[in-house]
């Protein structure tokens, strides 16, 4: 497996409560180097078009509704087969089914405040990277 990219979301709830750091620090001792990131402020439509891949389940609206409730920040994650890593050390979506040393384990109030937001596959990744950075932001 080759160095790939993911795109990464640290969520409302952890801006909240000054989390990015912690949640960085892990992500480096994993061996994910941060190649991109940036704080934003969501707005309805930007939450609305990242999880448009959501649009028919009964949540979506609720998770527009937090995912621009505060500040999110985005990065671009690099290492050997990140996206497959990153949702390994994210942990299950639902933090009640999350192994112990993941991410949304040590840190996620709920299914819906888990902290943390992971590409699925390499070609959403790609699509997810593109929503938020143009290539020059990216410092590999
Ligand atoms: P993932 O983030 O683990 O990939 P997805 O199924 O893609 O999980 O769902 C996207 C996000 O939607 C979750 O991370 C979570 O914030 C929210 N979510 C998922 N399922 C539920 C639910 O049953 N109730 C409320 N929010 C949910
Ligand atoms: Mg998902």
């Amino acid at each position: 497996m080759t160095v790939q990219r993911t795109l990464s979301i640290l969520k409302p709830d952890a801006t909240e409560r000054n989390l990015t750091g912690a949640i960085n620090a892990m992500l480096e001792e994993a061996g994910f180097r941060i190649v991109a990131q940036k704080r934003v402020h969501l707005s309805e439509k930007q939450a609305g078009a990242f999880y448009a891949v959501h649009k028919e389940r009964p949540f979506y609206g609720e998770l527009v509704s937090y995912m621009m409730s505060g500040p999110v920040v985005v990065q671009v994650l690099e290492r050997e087969d990140a996206v497959a890593k990153y949702r390994d050390i994210m942990g299950a979506t639902n933090p009640a089914n999350a192994a112990e040393g993941t991410i949304r384990k040590r840190f996620a109030e709920s299914i819906e405040r888990n902290s943390v937001h992971g590409s699925d596959s390499a070609d959403n990744a790609a699509t997810e990277i593109k929503f938020f950075f143009s290539d020059c932001e990216i410092v590999g």
